[in-house]
């Protein structure tokens, strides 16, 4: 893990024990910020922490987290999060991390019913004992047990390109139930995070019974974990949770915003709210009519806004904001979100694969498919010598290659295809072809496959080199990370960055999915710096092509725009800028 990842954490915890101990609100919240704050930060603090006004410069962190955050540095421990743990029994926090059982749950079984982990958690339960506890009862038991039992077998989220088929599905199956009318996903997918928690579906309809019995019905759901009038929760076969919620038409453009989050965005757009003298919730944009018990909706106060998000933001003096960026990341800020990009801007693959390494098309079918795209450019880019599990291409085969891809070239009309390869950085830095084979090349893609767990210095001295090297166009992958499956090198991104710039080479996205690498926070940071983002597939099959989209939104989560992505460039400005590296 890295320094940010590990202190992350650490802040992370010490706001659930603070939770738990039943601290000031305000000191729980200023923790559980920080951990955010370091997450997203592409800095690594360790670089920061020779001075804490450097630190505390940071919006979030105040004097007394920037000392915990130089302690760890200079100690490798944080003396005021090992007390919080001593105060309480260690396995407490296991159980805090149960969905559904939150602090005050938690507490109250710990003093009451004296649960301290998992495992007296699980005896307590079936002794009948914790029911009797107050605001217990037998539903929330029942619950509790539910939830063990699937959070030992599911504890990770799903990755973006899993829970979009799911939610697309069942959106179009929705959408044919009776009296349905709109039907969306929201949420974390709607923002296009690389993993989703949960799914969340959206409906308007005439007929609210009939949508809600189809969705608790529908093919592909193991278990039904709520039925309410308006709101619904099943679980799927492939351990997937979606929430279905019937809103009213009227204010659909008021829930989709809600329910799109992120929370964060939604606590800002709250607060502007009330300086404007108004209320927003799910419901709506209401004018704030002092205290009632009553929310303003039941009242049958008539909102300001409520049916369009687009109402909404425009009564709060705002531009619509994409849902990519409603991340409080600076979105509100801003008069109006410059024009991200699309699916349809990019016209060009610039990594693929053939049958002469791991791919299943040929260079004819890889060229008509990109050329069914719409593209104007392809890259045939197979993998190098040192890939051995991969078929990577001795210097002899892929001089053999790059003579095929020349006479494709020549024979099909439409489409430019050009001799490319995905050459390995070694660990050192070093390129897996010679200079001279290198030049032959119309692209080149480097790209990090093996010694992954380097340290994060190694591993910022590796790539850096590889993205100096005078005849690499693009950092492919840049970090290798899998999602779920394997974190991946830790380089430091501004030293990558600023050697992109100095030599005029592209950062990929890769949009496999699986990768989203760069991720979101990375491409930010690169497309303030001004650095040129490539966007790729690294098709290996047709249907690898569908792939783009994720990395489309990945994009758009980091504020890109077509000017900065290689891919979204006109054939002429491409191919002059690949010639510029001959
Ligand atoms: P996920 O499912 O963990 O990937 O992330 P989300 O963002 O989809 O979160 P989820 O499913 O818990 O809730 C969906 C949206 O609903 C969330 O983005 C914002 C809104 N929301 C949920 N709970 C709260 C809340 O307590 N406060 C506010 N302001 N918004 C909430
Ligand atoms: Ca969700
Ligand atoms: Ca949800
Ligand atoms: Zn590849």
């Amino acid at each position: 893990m890295s320094t940010n990842a590990e202190l992350s954490h650490i802040f992370n915890e010490m706001s659930k024990v603070l939770q738990l101990i039943g601290a000031n609100p305000f000191r729980i919240n200023a923790h559980a910020n920080v951990a955010r704050i370091l997450k997203d930060m592409i800095v690594d603090v360790a670089e920061l922490a020779d001075d804490p006004a450097k630190l505390t410069a940071i919006d979030g962190i105040g004097a007394g987290s920037a000392k915990k955050i130089i302690e760890f540095v200079q100690t490798g421990k944080v003396k005021e999060y090992e007390e919080l743990l001593d105060s309480i029994p260690r396995g407490l926090l296991d159980v805090m991390a149960i969905p559904g059982l939150g602090p005050k749950t938690v507490k109250l079984m710990w003093e009451k019913a004296g649960i301290t982990s998992l495992a007296t958690l699980k005896k307590k339960l079936n002794s009948g004992q914790l029911e009797k506890l107050p605001r217990m009862g037998a539903k929330t038991v029942a619950n509790i047990k539910e939830s063990l039992a699937f959070a030992a077998k599911a504890s990770q989220r799903t990755r973006l390109g899993e829970a979009m088929i799911l939610a697309e599905a069942i959106v179009e199956f929705l959408t044919m139930v009776k009296g349905a009318n709109r039907v969306e996903y929201a949420g974390s997918l709607r923002r296009g995070l690389d993993t989703i928690g949960d799914i969340d579906i959206l409906a308007t309809t005439t007929n609210p019974a009939a949508i809600s019995t189809a969705f608790r019905a529908m093919p592909g759901v193991q278990k039904v974990l709520a039925a309410g009038e308006t709101k619904s929760s099943v679980r799927l076969e492939s351990g997937v949770q979606v929430d279905l919620r019937v809103i009213d038409e009227q204010s659909f453009g008021a829930a989709r915003m809600y329910f799109t989050g992120s929370k964060q965005h939604n606590v800002v757009l709250r607060e502007r709210a009330i300086k404007k003298g108004l209320r927003l919730n799910e419901y709506g944009l209401f004018p704030d009519d002092g205290e009632h018990d009553e929310p303003p909706q039941k009242r049958g106060v008539k909102p300001v806004a409520a049916k369009t998000e687009q109402a909404i933001y425009a009564a709060l003096d705002l531009v619509w904001v994409p849902p990519e960026v409603r991340e409080d990341r600076g979105e509100l800020d801003v008069r109006e979100t410059p024009k991200l990009i699309e699916l349809d801007d990019i016209k060009a693959e610039l990594h693929a694969h053939t049958i002469a390494s791991d791919g299943k098309m040929t260079i004819d079918e890889l060229a008509h498919e990109a050329k069914a795209r719409g593209f104007h450019t392809v890259a045939v880019t197979d993998h190098s010598r040192s890939s051995i599990q991969a078929n990577g291409l001795s210097p002899k085969r892929l001089r053999e290659h790059i003579d095929a891809v020349r006479e494709a070239n020549e024979r099909i009309k439409g489409i430019t295809i050009l001799a490319g390869s995905e050459v390995d950085i070694h660990a050192d830095g070093r390129l897996d072809y010679d200079d001279k084979l290198l030049a032959e090349l119309d692209v080149v893609i480097a790209s990090p496959h093996s010694a992954l767990r380097q340290d994060a210095k190694a591993a910022t001295r590796r790539l850096v080199t590889a993205l100096s090297h005078p005849l690499v166009h693009v950092l492919g992958h840049p970090t290798g990370r899998l999602i779920n499956k394997r974190e991946g090198l830790h380089p430091d991104l501004n030293a990558l960055i600023q050697a992109a710039l100095e030599h005029d080479t592209a950062l990929e996205i890769n949009a496999n999915y699986q990768r989203l690498d760069l991720r979101d926070i990375h491409v930010k940071a690169a497309v303030d710096a001004g650095a040129l983002i490539a966007i790729n597939t690294d098709a290996h099959t047709p249907d690898n092509f569908d792939f783009l989209r994720y990395g489309i939104v990945t994009a758009r989560r980091g504020w890109l725009t077509p000017k900065q992505c290689i891919n979204a460039w006109t054939k002429q400005k491409l191919h002059s800028w690949l010639r510029a590296k001959r």
